[in-house]
């Protein structure tokens, strides 16, 4: 009898010292004498797995039962970091793991750094896709997240003699414990060939002839919520060329075709692009996309087939939210699905596609707008470049209806960029085919209506709206900051875990003396730690209760690392003129963040960093006030323990140019201070917490643009600013750069006759503004009440907050919970 054994699997705390020595012995073939750590890690993974597993089951049962309109999430990234303790952790397993291993001396905490991170995205999108699996499966929501599973995630960072070196992250080398293959949804995916066009009934139809194929297999990975007993599924593809197919060729004498052709078909998932602006012309991340999208939609069409077979169903059955326009192809494939295969008329599938899917914008970066070449359409997708055609050409016809006479919008409208070279605009494609176009924070979602799609908007104004971004507060206080968490518990109970808002509750204890000592302690065990992973990782010996100032995220010219450091330059020069700071503590400047290989500036921008760092360290002068830190390879993980340790949190860019942001969320949530322009979700942090607890600095995105528009000239400041004069002559007197002269010309080239991002304008005011809060530190209890009320203001900025909005104002779905009684 089935419902017998099944009992006999459910866990039982008293069980689970037997579960994990039957792992160790059986499927490790270890005993506790011969078994490494990994060997230990293993079998307490496979043992909490077991956990979700029995709950994967029963939440898949629940969904079917339900019949409600599922959530597919397409990302082509995922940033999840390590899963173990998270997954304890939401499993609400933690003490009972800790309690039931006891027995055998084994503590799971010990073990978790043998877990390979996966690390599946270059940044902020990829994180965001993270967060919002954590909290649609916490929600109770039907939610399926797609992505593609990547033999190589991004890149780990090496420095070189100061420069960065790619190495291949090699995270599948050992098992993958949190995922498992389901061969039996295997799909194919059709490339390149032609398309026939045939009648019937004297209606035009068309038949594509792909000239290869490739086979999607998924592998799943549990999403576990927390405290709710739902575990959501990821369901990543990886490209394999079919056996079939190579045999086919090899029976006709073609081994060396065949196998090259398995190599190059299975090159499809091979590696992440490290890049987090669109890198143009890059084929096979246009091949990877249609893969990607291809394989989920007929996933999404096999599931909904199960519910019902008459597609007009479909936008009740299923909404489809793209993470930017990396998987828009979409919109293209399930036209040509219901159109070519199901045999809709064309306004019908219009009608049904256009109503199932939202596309998120998160870029407004001209140069990130993706654009794919015509050709590249014509080689491997040419039915869906003459949909999109025919797509543009309805629409323009439309266009034109409402602005008669206006070429000009037509062109600027159209889907096709014509000049220099004939490309698909993704971006269009992606807003004609949603109901819903929405940006990540207020400020982007009013630039995106305003200035990057302006036409669009006033096409169709009920389309655009706004999704504020936020974190997972489970991984982001609970799991990094346990002792955080643990003092905001004790005093307001534990419902902020999942309702962020009841943080307010803490806003009295800021004026507690009792409780900001014990905050200022959780602080300074924090710090010590990372003082302690500073040293392992780049031997700089930094105090423990230095003021720790960081800036953590992708290099990129417009977050203005290169700000930071110049002002750090600056101070440099101060301590060693002798000026001021005799009492002052001991600041940290702290730098992490990997370049896109081939992003030539954000480079050089390391490399100064790392060059100033060596002089400034080694200068017995300043006598320690100042440390230069760059830890190599950023990730996850060493956000976790740098967030909870931190004093002030930089986020610094050019007004207007980040979308976003979604570090200075988990700084706030840890208690640090934002040193902030007036950009991305900075502008809503400081509504939030008071601009009495933040510093904000620097031009705005109005006094940018003016000054973009008026005559900017950096040279000017340069000569007139001692300051920043100062700076620059003792780089470009190769100060920080003796043995290899003349290396930061570029960097100060580009500073000195274009800075495209107005480093030079908010130089002043940024100082300024260090000014003010170095004075502001030295109150040590004014300062802890800030950081307090930081916390406590913090409720925003969950992404359970986020998700709720997303469902109910694009995706129209509900939680679906089990009846009561059950
Ligand atoms: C596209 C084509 C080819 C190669 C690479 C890409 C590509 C890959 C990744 C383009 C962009 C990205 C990632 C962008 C990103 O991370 N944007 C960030 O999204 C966050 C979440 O909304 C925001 O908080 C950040 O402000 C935004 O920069």
């Amino acid at each position: 009898n089935w419902d017998n054994i099944d009992a006999q699997i459910t866990m039982q705390k008293e069980s689970l010292a037997n579960f994990f020595v039957h792992y160790l012995k059986f499927f490790g073939g270890k005993d506790r004498y011969s078994a490494s750590e990994l060997d230990v890690y293993n079998a307490l993974a496979y043992t909490i797995r077991d956990h979700i597993i029995e709950k994967w089951l029963a939440t898949k049962v629940l969904y079917n039962k339900s019949h409600s309109k599922r959530i597919y999430y397409l990302s082509m990234e995922y940033l999840l970091g390590r899963l173990f303790s998270n997954n304890i952790i939401n499993l609400g397993a933690d003490k009972e793991f800790r309690e039931g291993l006891k027995k055998l001396g084994v503590d799971w905490e010990d073990y978790t750094p043998w877990e390979r991170e996966s690390a599946l995205g270059n940044g902020g999108l990829g994180r965001l896709a993270a967060c919002f699996l954590d909290s649609m499966a916490t929600l109770n929501l039907p939610a399926i997240g797609y992505g593609l599973r990547y033999e190589y995630g991004i890149f780990r960072q090496d420095i070189c003699q100061g420069y960065q070196v790619e190495e291949p992250d090699e995270w599948l080398k050992f098992d993958n414990i949190w995922e498992m293959k389901r061969i039996e949804h295997t799909v194919p995916v059709h490339f390149g060939g032609e398309v026939e066009t045939y009648h019937i009934d004297g209606v035009e139809k068309f038949n594509w002839c792909p000239s290869y194929t490739v086979l999607g297999i998924p592998y799943d990975m549990p999403v576990v919520g927390y405290g709710n007993n739902i575990v959501n599924t990821l369901r990543l593809w990886s490209a394999k060329v079919s056996e079939e197919f190579d045999l086919q060729d090899f029976n006709q004498g073609n081994y060396i075709d065949a196998v090259s052709e398995k190599v190059e078909g299975e090159t499809l998932t091979k590696v992440l692009y490290p890049d987090d602006r669109t890198e143009s012309g890059r084929e096979l991340r246009f091949r990877q996309q249609y893969f990607f999208v291809c394989c989920s939609i007929q996933d999404i069409m096999r599931k909904f087939l199960k519910e019902s077979s008459d597609f007009r169903d479909f936008p009740k059955k299923a909404v489809i939210q793209l993470n930017d326009t990396h998987p828009s192809i979409s919109i293209a494939e399930l036209m040509r699905i219901l159109v070519d295969e199901k045999h809709l008329p064309w306004d019908v599938a219009w009608d049904i596609t256009r109503k199932s899917f939202g596309y998120t914008n998160h870029t407004i970066l001209p140069e990130a707008l993706e654009k794919w070449p015509v050709e590249f359409f014509q080689r491997h997708l040419p039915r869906h470049l003459q949909i999109i055609y025919k797509l543009n050409q309805h629409f323009l016809q439309e266009v034109s209806v409402q602005n008669p006479g206006d070429n000009d919008i037509l062109r600027r409208m159209s889907l096709v960029e014509e000049y220099p070279q004939k490309k698909i605009r993704m971006a269009h494609l992606a807003i004609i085919g949603s109901t819903s176009v929405n940006g990540v924070s207020e400020i982007h979602s009013e630039i995106l209506k305003e200035q990057v799609m302006p036409d669009f908007y006033n096409s169709f104004p009920h389309k655009f709206n706004n999704k504020t971004n936020g974190i997972t507060p489970r991984r982001w206080l609970l799991q990094a900051n346990p002792s955080l968490a643990k003092l905001i518990t004790e005093k307001i109970g534990k419902e902020w875990i999942t309702d962020l808002s009841q943080l307010k509750k803490l806003e009295k204890y800021a004026d507690d003396k009792d409780f900001r000592k014990r905050f200022d302690k959780i602080k300074l065990e924090n710090k010590k730690k990372l003082a302690k992973l500073i040293e392992i990782e780049t031997g700089v010996v930094v105090e423990d209760d230095a003021i720790f100032d960081v800036q953590i995220k992708r290099i990129h010219e417009y977050k203005r690392q290169l700000m930071n450091i110049l002002h750090v330059i600056h101070l440099y020069c101060e301590l060693r003129d002798h000026k001021n700071f005799k009492d002052a503590p001991q600041r940290v400047f702290l730098f992490a963040g990997k370049a896109a290989p081939g992003y030539y500036m954000a480079k050089m921008i390391i490399k100064l960093i790392l060059n100033v760092a060596k002089v400034i360290n080694n200068d017995e002068l300043i006598k320690d006030k100042i440390k230069v830190v760059f830890i190599p390879n950023y990730k996850v993980s060493l956000a976790e323990t740098i967030i909870p340790a931190t004093d002030i949190s930089e986020q610094i860019s050019t007004a207007g140019k980040e979308a976003s942001g979604t570090g200075n969320m988990k700084f706030a949530l840890n208690g640090a201070l934002t040193i902030g322009t007036l950009d991305g979700a900075n502008i809503e942090i400081m509504n939030e917490v008071g601009k009495e607890n933040i510093f904000t600095f620097g031009l705005d995105i109005d006094e940018i643009k003016a000054k973009r528009e008026g005559n900017y000239e950096p040279y000017q400041l340069y000569s007139e600013n001692p300051n920043i004069k100062k700076v620059i002559d003792l780089i470009q007197s190769n100060f920080f750069s003796l043995h290899e002269p003349g290396i930061f010309e570029p960097i100060c080239n580009s500073l000195l006759t274009q800075d495209q991002y107005f480093v030079f304008a908010d130089f002043n005011a940024y100082m300024e503004c260090h000014e003010k809060i170095l004075q502001e530190y030295k109150n040590q209890k004014q300062w802890t009440k800030k950081a307090i009320l930081n916390v406590a203001r913090m409720g925003k900025f969950s992404s359970d907050r986020t998700i709720n909005e997303y469902a109910a104002d694009i995706w129209k779905v509900s939680p679906v919970k089990p009846k009561k009684g059950k």
